[in-house]
């Protein structure tokens, strides 16, 4: 791989869809992406959620149910390895609504674009956790007003969720890894920017073809994320025991 390994303090993981694509849920943008199926106006929009409630119900609910046909994968769960044996801090930001990372074992997760097991009260803000299907005519089990629930996902307009926390992050990070995402999407697309205007961390690209912030990376790695990520994981931890 050519690049000398150390051994780092705070770890910063970004994940996008191709780190769960292995696991069989499909990406955003790739061939045969979920968006071949469903327009992203069509479903991933507050304005298309408020024309039409039912049909975006039925895309969460049919990828809620989904959910439990598939498994974490080996590159999920090198990052739960990476988190339970690193010496210094680990957190896996993700830009996925699946539950994948947890399932695998990771502790510190920011679901920044939310998550597909919750479901939010628009009337009273509550939010709960829900493997079944809903429909707008369920009323608020908290509050009682019908219509009232919606996919607990941050749509496009919407402001992803923990912006402070990941800032904070960035802020500290000596090494930032971004894995499985085209870098289309904003603010997550930014944080490789961010970093290296911060100037002081190390920038690492694992994904199956060059991103759209490729450039800013000073450390590439293209392939699958299911046998890049492990190996990139088992050489971090071997700094830390040289370390
Ligand atoms: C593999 C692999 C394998 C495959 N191994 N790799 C103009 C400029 C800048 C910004 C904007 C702009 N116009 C509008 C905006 C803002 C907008 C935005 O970024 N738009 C762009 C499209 C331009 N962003 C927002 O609106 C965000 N909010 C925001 O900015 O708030 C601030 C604000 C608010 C109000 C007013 C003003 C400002 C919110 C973004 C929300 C994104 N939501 C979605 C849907 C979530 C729900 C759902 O899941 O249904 O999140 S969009 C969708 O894209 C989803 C994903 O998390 C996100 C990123 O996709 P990802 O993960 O990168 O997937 P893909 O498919 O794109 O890429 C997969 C990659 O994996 C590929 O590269 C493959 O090669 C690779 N791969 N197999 C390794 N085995």
């Amino acid at each position: 791989m050519g690049y000398m390994m150390t051994s780092y303090e705070n770890i910063v993981i970004l994940t996008g869809a191709g780190i769960s694509k292995e696991s069989g849920l499909n990406t955003f943008r790739d061939n045969g992406g979920l968006w071949e199926t469903h327009r992203v106006e069509e479903v991933a929009t507050p304005e298309a959620f408020a024309r039409d409630p039912a049909l975006v119900h039925r895309f969460y609910n049919m990828r809620r149910q989904n959910l439990q046909t598939v498994e974490p994968n080996p590159a999920h769960d090198a990052l739960a390895l990476l988190e339970a044996e690193h010496k210094g801090n680990v957190i896996i930001v993700t830009q996925n609504v699946d539950n994948l990372h947890e399932r695998a074992g990771s502790k510190n997760i920011i679901h920044m674009h939310g998550e597909l097991l919750k479901v939010r009260c628009r009337a009273c803000a509550m939010v709960m956790v829900t493997e079944n299907d809903i429909s707008d005519e369920m009323p608020c089990p908290a509050c009682g007003f019908a219509p009232a629930l919606r996919p607990h996902i941050v749509w496009f307009g919407e402001m992803p969720f923990q912006m402070d926390d990941i800032e904070e992050a960035l802020l500290k990070a000596d090494l930032f890894i971004s894995i499985g995402t085209s870098g289309n999407v904003y603010p997550a697309a930014g944080f490789v920017q961010m970093m290296r205007q911060i100037g002081r961390g190390h920038t690492v690209e694992i994904n199956m073809e060059p991103s759209e912030g490729v450039s800013y990376f000073h450390e590439v790695h293209h392939g699958p994320a299911g046998t890049l990520v492990p190996q990139y994981v088992d050489r971090l931890l071997k700094a830390d025991y040289k370390a």
